[in-house]
């Protein structure tokens, strides 16, 4: 990694404090879920995705591993891979193991810290991929630096993350990516309605990750901004809410209790919620209508034989 791409990672200005002061001052107090995501959040998310009950990631990563050599053929050769929320980046591996001369990877990611260690080893591991890592949040319109060489751009949104937009920001969203890509394609990975047994268990696992994962969005305030929350007096709370077809998340205060953030004091009544996440689901009609409103053809879709989970091959118009 070059000085000129850890510059990129290390001027990131997160605005965390100023997204939880806002939040938490609303009427239906919220924390934006982007928020999940310090090294510690990630690490926690990681352990999501491993759990018995979190069938998304395995589903996802079993299609893209049974349909990597098409996926491939319809990205093309010397294509720079542009990955939305990269994460780990572990999925991202089996496109560039089936791809032909991959010529570049673009992850971008919230967490600067996280991304440095992924870039690291990729580099060790594709030693002639040209990498350039971006932190930052990639909902806000992000300039990528120019396209050299490549013989097309393909972004890469896995992990079911749109479904963390409501329908309409997903629209906006997957309409900001077509033009951050400047044409080419996206692959995106799409949770599905299923039944609601199935994703109530999925976000509360029994062993607690989930809900140590929606609880450290007030044990990074405390870490970081020496907020004084009481971890202990709020309790993880995610119900399928089946009309609008989505998982809502909050955090529950437990009894009438107040919090110091940078600002001021914020008081909570006893049983008042925090929204902190909804994981939106679709049918495979309903996402293809979302991304043709956004500018793109929907191509090609895969999904597995209990239809938990989609991938999505998108062309832009
Ligand atoms: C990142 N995103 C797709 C996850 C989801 O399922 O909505 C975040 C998550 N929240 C709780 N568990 C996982």
């Amino acid at each position: 990694m070059d000085a000129r791409l850890a510059e990129t990672i290390e001027s990131f200005d997160d605005s965390f404090a100023r997204g939880l002061s806002e939040g938490l001052r609303r009427a239906q107090k919220e924390i934006p879920c982007k928020y999940f995501y310090d090294a510690e959040g990630s690490a926690l998310f990681e352990a999501i995705c491993a759990l018995p009950e979190y069938y998304q990631t395995r589903t996802e990563v079993a299609l893209l591993r049974r349909h990597a050599a098409e996926i491939a053929g319809l990205i093309g050769a010397r294509a720079e891979i542009v990955e939305f929320g990269a994460g780990s980046a572990r999925k991202v591996r089996i496109l560039l193991d089936a791809l032909e001369s991959p010529h570049g990877y673009s992850p971008i990611d919230i967490s600067g810290a996280y991304l440095r260690g992924v870039v690291q080893r990729l580099a060790a591991d594709y030693p002639r991929l040209r990498l350039a890592p971006l932190a930052g949040d990639f909902t806000l319109p992000l300039q990528l630096p120019a396209l050299a060489g490549a013989a097309r751009r393909a972004g890469f949104f896995p992990g079911g993350t749109i479904g963390n937009f409501t329908p309409d920001a997903a629209m906006a969203l997957l309409r900001r990516m077509r033009e951050m890509l400047g044409g080419g394609g996206l692959l995106v990975g799409v949770d599905l309605v299923k039944d609601p047994a199935l994703l109530h268990a999925a976000y509360n696992d029994a062993a607690g990750i989930t809900a140590a994962f929606n609880k450290n969005l007030l044990a990074r305030a405390n870490r970081e901004l020496a907020a004084d929350f009481d971890l202990d007096a709020f309790a993880h709370y995610a119900p399928y809410n089946p009309k609008a077809q989505r998982i809502e998340m909050y955090l529950v205060s437990l009894k009438r209790q107040s919090a110091r953030l940078p600002d001021g004091m914020v008081e909570f009544s006893a049983g008042e919620a925090i929204h902190t996440e909804d994981s939106h689901k679709y049918s495979i009609e309903s996402f293809r209508e979302i991304a043709a409103r956004a500018g793109f053809s929907p191509r090609a879709v895969w999904t597995d034989e209990n239809r938990l989970f989609s991938l999505h091959w998108l062309e832009a118009r």
